[in-house]
């Protein structure tokens, strides 16, 4: 079982696609055990990003990701991490296979919708940044939704 971080960047957010988004990874069969809506500081946009510094589109991805608040996601199952990433589709939206999130909804790489983890060791770090000293829950006993006790 492996888990990975998800954020609604803030242009599916200004164009109310959160529900659309985090629906189609839970549809995929992803299961949520992390979910918060914040607005991510400067300081927070470059340790998340920290690969990136000094590449020629760094201040700009600081500004998009800082623009207005945002969810983010830990999402748990198997193969979590490349299941996510198949979801949404490669960075490039033209370059994306249709029916992915990135292909079905935009064509800038920089306002591509959504983040995912791209490894379980940044999906550790990563959720390390967005749940620091959070417990997350556990779907140990779950309950048949179709009966009434
Ligand atoms: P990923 O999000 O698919 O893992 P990365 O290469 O890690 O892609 O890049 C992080 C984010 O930086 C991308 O999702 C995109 O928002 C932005 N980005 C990447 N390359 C470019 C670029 O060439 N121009 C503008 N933004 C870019
Ligand atoms: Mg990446």
């Amino acid at each position: 079982m492996e888990r990975t971080l998800v954020l609604v960047k803030p242009d599916a957010m200004q164009r109310s696609l959160a529900g659309e988004i985090l629906g189609r990874l839970e549809r995929r069969g992803l299961r949520m055990v992390g979910l918060r809506l914040l607005k991510v500081d400067k300081a927070m946009a470059r340790t998340h990003y920290a690969e990136h510094v000094g590449k020629p589109f760094f201040n700009g991805l600081v500004n998009y990701i800082t623009a207005c608040p945002i969810i983010a996601a830990v999402f748990e199952g198997t193969n979590a991490v490349a299941a996510a990433r198949q979801v949404m589709g490669s960075t490039r939206p033209t370059e994306a296979a249709p029916g992915t999130i990135r292909a079905d909804f935009g064509l800038e790489v920089g306002r591509n919708l959504v983040h995912g983890s791209d490894s379980v060791a940044s999906a550790k770090r990563e959720i390390g940044i967005f749940f620091a000293g959070q417990r997350l829950p556990s779907w140990d006993r779950e309950v048949d939704p179709w009966v009434f006790e």
